[in-house]
């Protein structure tokens, strides 16, 4: 089925051991698309949606104890334990495999093995990797043709190169002690086994896309970053692009595919990424990025015409939901999205408020990245597009103030590694509680911390023109527990008031922990926001700060010595303009 013969090689070993009924070899066809779905509808995998009102779209009810990524079974197995760090579990390599080849022995009796070639990146793009996974799954099988560029294509190039990672999937028995996903950077090799759902399961997303791509991307001079990318063009045709690093669940997509606000005729965006960006230093000096992906994986819960118009119209058709409700006439439903009482909840029960949300708080849509309105033919490019500024944010309560400022790169580097945010639906445990994630990679960097933090460093050194890095945080809370900010698509004011900065337009408030926003500068034309709500967005409280920035050197000193002393320097040289602030 292929001239590579490593290839054919490993799945002829993959076939020993799991011992499949049938191989299918994926071309990536819309009848290949069309039979998988047909097969899957006849198992019950999915479920038909009404084909009137939403043509050739699905339901999938995944397995109710597999409904979000699990990092506690995640881990990066390196020969020396210290290259994965105190941020990833780590098992050694051997081990690991012991542990895998047990567990994958026969675990795909009586189903189809595909093989799904697949690339990350425009087909012709020096950036672009690809990668084939084995699955035993249908489901993935269909996604990845939605989320990746897969089939014939990607195998000519895997042919031409020579060069692939190699995913393994298997559903396994899907119990939760018989789940692991993992990594070996060293092999370019994922095995996942005991989960179907998104990141556990779509191999050529987190584990390729960032865990492995991370690694790989130190060693050859570029980023993996968990950011979106977009571009922002003003009325007057000048277009910027930005990349935004914000943890699971909190804004990526729906920033990426934002419509500008009433006040703001004649501003467009163009959708180029909402998950991951490979970043490139280009010959000019510039940072350029690519969007490894073709689809999106979006959160469905909180999606409302009034929030994200675009997600809404692009789900209309073509689409595959994943644990969402339905309503009576089988449209799907979540929360947020329209004030109907769904019939069905998440696992097909009769819906009960009892019973808690009806869609489940991390259901999701998979959908190709062309049904969106603002997408920019720009994602095809193979040099990316030019990066002006990077921008981090978290869901923070109180403290990190709308939008912030770093002096420079180095600076910016020390923003990125303290983020916080409070945890969400997007991975299985307690939600709503801070915890640090640096560059919202926590979950997904695939070596030391340390390192990672050197490599950024490095990398600004390498660029004559770095973009600006900023800070931002649409979820800051009052008293009463409500967002002071109206998000969404009022977050333009802020990216304007970011490229007006980008740009040496406009002036800023210098503080220690960095440039905040002059009076009037973010414009509030049209908004209702009072006053006090918008003081409290735009200014630092700084015994608090204080506070943050002892708690950030504890935290960076938990990575021992493998953290640049840059970085310990820059935190120290903010401790100590905080002190000089004196006390309020
Ligand atoms: P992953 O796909 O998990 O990486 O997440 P993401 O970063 O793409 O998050 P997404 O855009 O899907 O948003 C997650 C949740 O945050 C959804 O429920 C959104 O409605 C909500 N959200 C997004 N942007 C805003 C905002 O500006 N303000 C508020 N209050 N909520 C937002
Ligand atoms: C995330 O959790 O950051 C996601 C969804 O984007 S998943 O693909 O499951 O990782
Ligand atoms: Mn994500």
């Amino acid at each position: 089925m292929t001239s590579n013969q490593a290839l054919a090689d490993w799945v002829r070993e993959v076939a020993t051991l799991t011992q499949p009924e049938k191989i299918h070899w994926c071309d990536g066809s819309q009848a290949e698309y069309d039979t998988l779905v047909a097969g899957m509808l006849d198992s019950g995998t999915l479920l038909q949606l009404d084909p009137k009102t939403r043509p050739r779209s699905y339901l999938h009810r995944s397995d109710p104890s597999d409904v979000a990524r699990t990092e506690h079974l995640t881990f990066v197995c390196t020969s020396r334990r210290d290259d994965a760090g105190p941020n990833n579990q780590w098992m050694d390599p051997a081990d690991a495999h012991a542990k895998m080849n047990a567990l994958f022995a026969g675990a795909m009796r009586g189903r189809t093995l595909y093989v799904v070639p697949y690339c990350m990146g425009p087909l012709d793009s020096p950036f672009a990797r690809c990668g084939v996974e084995i699955t035993d799954s249908a489901y993935v099988a269909a996604s990845m043709r939605t989320m990746t560029r897969m089939g014939t294509p990607a195998l000519k190039r895997i042919e031409r190169e020579g060069s692939f990672v190699k995913g393994l999937h298997s559903l396994g028995d899907l119990h939760p002690e018989r789940r692991f996903i993992m990594h070996f950077p060293q092999e370019l090799a994922i095995q996942s086994i005991g989960s179907g759902y998104g990141g556990n399961a779509l191999l050529g997303k987190k584990c390729h896309a960032l865990r492995i791509a991370s690694h790989q991307a130190r060693q050859e001079g570029w980023l993996a970053e968990h950011m979106l990318i977009m571009g922002i063009e003003d009325p007057q045709g000048r277009l910027h692009y930005i990349a935004a690093a914000f943890p699971s669940a909190c804004g990526k997509t729906n920033m990426a595919m934002l419509i500008p606000p009433q006040e703001y005729q004649g501003w467009k965006v163009h959708t180029i990424g909402d998950d991951i960006a490979w970043l490139h230093v280009g010959d000019d000096g510039r940072l350029w990025a690519i969007n490894p992906e073709a689809g999106f994986f979006g959160v469905a819960p909180g999606t409302s015409r009034h929030t994200n118009a675009n997600a809404v119209d692009m789900l209309q058709h073509d689409t595959i939901f994943t644990n969402v409700a339905l309503t009576e006439d089988r449209r799907p439903w979540w929360e947020g999205l329209s004030d109907e009482t769904p019939a069905l909840d998440w696992q097909g029960r009769p819906y009960q408020p009892a019973n808690g949300p009806a869609a489940h708080p991390n259901s999701r849509f998979t959908v190709s990245a062309r049904q969106c309105k603002s997408w920019s033919d720009a994602a095809e490019r193979p040099s990316g597009v030019p990066i002006s500024a990077i921008i981090f944010g978290g869901r923070r309560a109180s403290l990190v103030p709308l939008v912030l400022e770093a002096r420079n790169w180095r600076h910016g580097v020390l923003l990125g590694a303290s983020m916080a945010s409070e945890t969400t639906a997007a991975a299985t445990g307690k939600t709503g509680v801070v915890r640090r994630d640096p560059m919202a990679m926590k979950p997904f960097c695939g070596y030391h911390f340390g390192d990672y933090w050197s490599h950024w460093l490095a990398t600004g050194a390498r660029l004559n023109k770095a973009p600006g890095i900023y800070q931002v945080n649409w979820f800051r809370r009052d008293a009463q527990g409500r967002f002071l900010w109206p998000g969404f698509g009022e977050n333009l004011r802020v990216l304007k008031w970011i490229l007006d900065r980008c740009q040496g337009s406009i002036g800023a408030h210098e503080t220690p922990v960095g440039n905040l926003p002059l009076h009037g500068d973010i414009d509030l034309s049209g908004l209702d926001v009072s006053h006090d709500h918008i003081r409290q967005l735009t200014e630092i409280e700084p015994q608090a700060w204080r506070d943050e920035m002892d708690q950030v050197n504890s935290f960076l000193h938990g990575f021992g010595p493998r953290v640049p002393q840059a970085l310990h320097d820059e935190r120290e040289q903010v401790a100590q303009d905080l002190r000089g602030l004196g006390a309020t």
